[in-house]
């Protein structure tokens, strides 16, 4: 039985032996030693922009898609370096469209899209590929080798197991997305890639996959096949930028570092914009280049490589706090798992430190907060390394996570937390030609912590830079409208909430003296105010009535911020400080999906559920996400459990007026955001 299939005994701290069945640890060669960021040439390679999506099939009703992920090599670094072996997104009947990040999914407001997930991890002849980076297999994860009892659990062990490395789990959530249940990638719907080697006794599909599965064919009539999930997106939410990722459980970490994600921009509808009055296009299906384009994604993350171009995760939490060895059974303390991951390399959209040509002429930028545990601080700035940065030109953001906001808003410095997005125009009408700027990073190299105390901005050698812009003459007008001048859509806000949920974000330290976290963990607070942290597989405390309107309030019990995400909803940001009565800046005033949440304050959102079912939420940290920082909510006909129900009014919100918004200006609140630890190896977990 499942478990003792855990009886895998490791060798000693080089490398595992493998055991009977097939998937578990090898002792392999030895990884190619790091690639120091500083020997990788900065700016050599144009900005290369995801392609359109090819579309397969146009019903009258919907658009669809086939999209699969598989491994492939792609030239992440300089062609002066080696290529990197990365999994990534495509048409599955387009061979050449598969990419680090992913082709673009374009929708139209009103009109769904309906995609087959295709988890084609397999290499030539069907035999399933190990993960590109070390699998944890303590964690409480998808876990297939634990068998259809043993899988969405931990696994156990006697000893210290070395990294899974059976068929790989996937589920694709769109995140941002206004989608049913079965449609939204829950964790424990992932599956496997249909192999031919499946080990015998593993789990094909995780403990939800069936039922997700039978709510879609109920729903649309099509059933799912082995390897793949069809879903649909109902594209009913006001235009914004999308973005779609792996969320299968306890792996999120790893999988997205590996590459599989990509942009789904929503365009249309009431609550966009007419055709011309922003900078644009958008590349089509050819695409590929940025020449001719005014508006341009920017997926920022950061990667870390191995001298071979080999993508570098660390392998043993011995590189997080130099405690080697002391594992299982001796501590509770995770063999590989990391509190949180700061590569040492900037890549955006599948490039490092790439180099972008603009017309003096202005800019739509879609910027993707991509990296697993870094806040960016970003600024256009004349000099690369200076300190503090001096922005030469602003960013106007326009848009949020969920769409426009109220009124386009001038930004030196452009906060930017993990799996936020940002809407922002950049005008270098009046930058004269051959002027370079540099977008830098003076986010830290670490957990930003609490407001008010020291931070160390990233090293402005290496992740404190991300893009270089090189200005060139306009080669034709200019007609779009100044961003100053833009008269953006309205949106109703929401009403007045029914019920309060005061809701808490912890850590849990090691029994083990000194060794540090082992977990983050979400829960409830108390009616003393304590916190009641709760594991993912916890019973459900969070039960909003169907259609009804609520406000969550986090509690920050860690010394970190944490950006927590919730599925199915864009939300308001009520307020923040330490009783969550400061009103937002200008720049949070519009639709969120993932709030920074401050350490020692309150964080209030406001959101009205109207999708009923299994829904998720959790941090997007996600080295805190695979390790507990999650939990399930079930939206529910007749509303439900009094559990994290604080009690208190829920109005006040409506009251925060403009008082105090100018003295909590925009750079405020990303200083604020981003004060951080000084040293990203020993940072304990937020
Ligand atoms: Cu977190």
């Amino acid at each position: 039985m499942v478990s003792r299939r855990g009886l895998l005994i490791a060798g000693a701290a080089g490398g595992a032996v493998a055991l009977t069945p097939a998937g578990w640890a090898v002792a392999g060669p030895r990884p190619a030693p790091p690639l120091d960021p500083r020997d990788i040439p900065k700016y050599v390679t144009p900005l290369p922009v995801p392609r359109a999506m090819p579309r397969d099939l146009g019903g009258p009703d919907a658009d669809e898609y086939a999209v699969a992920v598989r491994q492939f090599r792609q030239q992440v670094l300089p062609r002066s370096l080696p290529p990197t072996t990365v999994w990534g997104f495509g048409s599955a009947a387009h061979p050449g469209s598969f990419r680090y990040p992913g082709p673009t999914i374009e929708a139209r407001a009103g009109r769904p899209v309906r995609v087959t997930w295709l988890n084609q991890l397999l290499d030539r002849r069907g035999r399933h590929l190990p993960h590109l980076l070390p699998v944890d297999p303590t964690l409480h994860w998808a876990n297939p080798a634990g068998g259809d009892e043993g899988r969405d659990h931990a696994g156990h062990f006697r000893r210290t197991p070395g990294p899974y490395l059976g068929p790989v789990p996937l589920v694709v959530h769109l995140h941002g997305g206004h989608n049913r249940q079965e449609s939204d990638g829950h964790p424990e719907a992932w599956y496997l890639p249909n192999c031919r080697d499946l080990p015998s006794g593993y789990a094909r599909y995780g403990s939800s996959y069936r039922e997700f599965g039978d709510r879609y064919a109920d729903y649309r009539g099509t059933r799912w096949s082995p390897g793949a999930a069809t879903v649909e997106y109902a594209n009913d939410q006001r235009a914004t930028a999308l973005w779609y990722h792996d969320h299968a459980l306890g792996l999120t970490r790893l999988t997205m570092y590996a590459g599989p994600i990509g942009l789904y921009l929503l365009r249309g509808g009431a609550a966009d914009l007419p055709p011309g009055v922003l900078p644009g296009a958008a590349t089509g299906p050819a695409g590929g280049s940025a020449r001719g384009h005014h508006e341009i994604p920017l997926v920022i993350q950061d990667r870390s490589f191995t001298a071979d171009g080999s993508l570098r995760y660390p392998a043993s939490r011995a590189e997080f706090d130099g405690r080697p060895g002391r594992y299982v059974p001796e501590t509770d303390v995770s063999p590989i798992w990391h509190p949180a991951f700061f590569a040492d390399t900037i890549v955006v959209n599948g490039r490092t430190w790439p180099v972008l040509e603009v017309e003096r002429r202005r800019y739509r930028f879609r910027l993707l907060n991509g990296c697993n545990s870094r806040f960016l601080l970003l600024s256009v700035a004349a000099h690369p390394t200076a300190r503090p940065a001096r922005p030469a030109v602003p960013f106007w953001q326009i848009g949020s996570d969920g769409g426009f906001l109220p009124a386009p808003v001038r930004m030196g410095k452009l906060p930017l937390g993990g799996g936020s997005r940002v809407d922002a125009v950049v005008d270098f009408s009046d930058v004269p030609a051959g002027t370079e700027l540099y977008l830098v990073n003076e986010g830290p190299d670490g957990l930003a912590g609490r407001p008010g105390a020291d931070v160390e901005p990233a090293d402005p050698h290496t992740t404190g830079q991300v893009l270089k812009l090189v200005v060139t003459e306009a080669t034709g007008p200019d007609r779009s409208v100044p961003p100053d001048q833009l008269d953006l859509p309205s949106s109703r806000p929401l009403g007045p909430a029914e019920r309060v949920r005061r809701l808490s974000l912890n850590e849990t330290m090691s029994t083990s003296p000194g060794a540090g976290p082992v977990a983050a963990l979400l829960g409830t607070v108390d009616r003393d105010g304590r916190a009641v942290p709760l594991r993912w597989n916890a019973p459900v405390t969070e039960t909003p009535r169907l259609h009804g309107t609520e406000v969550w309030e986090f509690h920050n019990f860690t010394p970190f911020a944490h950006p927590i995400h919730l599925h199915q909803v864009q939300f308001e940001l009520v307020g923040r400080g330490p009783t969550g009565q400061q009103p937002p800046s200008p720049a949070e005033r519009g639709w969120l999906d993932t709030v920074a949440v401050l350490p020692g304050e309150v964080t209030r959102i406001k959101a009205r559920f109207d999708l009923p079912g299994r829904f998720a939420w959790h941090c997007h940290l996600l080295e805190h996400e695979d390790n507990e920082m999650m939990r399930p909510y079930d939206v529910v006909p007749s509303g439900g459990a009094q559990t994290g129900d604080g009690g208190i009014s829920a109005e006040g919100s409506s009251g925060l007026g403009l008082a105090g918004v100018a003295a909590l200006g925009a750079a405020a609140l990303g200083a604020g955001m981003l004060h951080g630890a000084r040293d990203p190896g020993s940072t304990p977990v937020g």
